[in-house]
């Protein structure tokens, strides 16, 4: 009987002490263990051991510690996807790729956050829209957008409109439009009736009015008829 204290004495240091069992929920948790941790990919741990998952994480936009949710960038991947990809995420996270709505459920009913979402357009120009709050509720709840607090950075606000939307993709239709959103523009999003923005849309070069607004758009930068050369949405915990 006395064997058994003495063993788990020899053990605990090593139980307790070991780096390897580090899991960051997010890239902020990357950033801040490490302050020059460049940007790239990582393996983050929103749910704890079992939930690990590979993200882009933007170690230098203002600040860096972003956790990006959203990517496109060059074309390389569809994003016209029915709900479970979208609930569960797609793509590559060192090019194009969607986190996965659970998983930006989780991080984002943990801590309070923040979102920054950047884009170019084809004449290398660059802007930016930051919002001081964001979550989404469960899926049980349509993954509904909750968005405010909105700070110009040269792109205008095109986010604020979708507050309070559910999250839609072809095959299920939870938009405020008697039509089918995701239909009609070809993407996923918490749309209304329909949108302000389409970052899920088809990825277009520039200036493209074939088909109205189904691009990778941003209306109160460059209109609906312009498809964006990159966009990414990102979060971070607010300080
Ligand atoms: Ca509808």
């Amino acid at each position: 009987m006395k064997t058994v204290p003495v063993l788990f004495l020899l053990l605990a240091p090593l139980l307790t002490s070991c780096s390897e069992l580090y899991r960051p929920v997010d890239c902020s948790d990357i950033r801040q263990r490490d302050k020059s941790s460049p940007s790239g990919v990582y393996t983050i741990y929103p749910l704890g051991e079992i939930s690990a998952v590979q993200v882009y994480c933007d170690m230098d936009s203002s600040g860096g510690g972003w956790t990006v949710f959203q990517r496109r960038m060059d074309g390389t991947v569809n994003f016209y996807r029915p709900w479970n990809y979208y609930k569960f995420g797609f793509g590559d996270p060192a090019g194009e790729y969607w986190l996965g709505l659970d998983n930006i459920y989780y991080l984002t009913n943990q801590r309070k956050y923040e979102l920054l979402v950047d884009m170019q357009d084809f004449d290398g120009k660059k802007v930016v829209a930051r919002y001081s709050s964001f979550s989404i509720s469960g899926e049980c709840d349509g993954y509904k957008l909750q968005v405010s607090g909105f700070s110009d950075g040269g792109a205008g606000d095109a986010m604020t409109n979708h507050n309070g939307q559910k999250f839609s993709t072809f095959d299920k239709d939870q938009d405020s439009w008697p039509n089918n959103c995701a239909r009609s523009f070809l993407g996923a999003f918490w749309y209304k009736d329909c949108h302000h923005t389409n970052p899920n849309g088809v990825y277009r070069w520039g200036p493209d009015g074939t088909v109205y607004a189904v691009g990778v758009s941003w209306n109160q930068w460059r209109g609906h008829e312009y498809s964006l050369k990159s966009i990414s949405m990102k979060i971070r915990p607010v300080q």
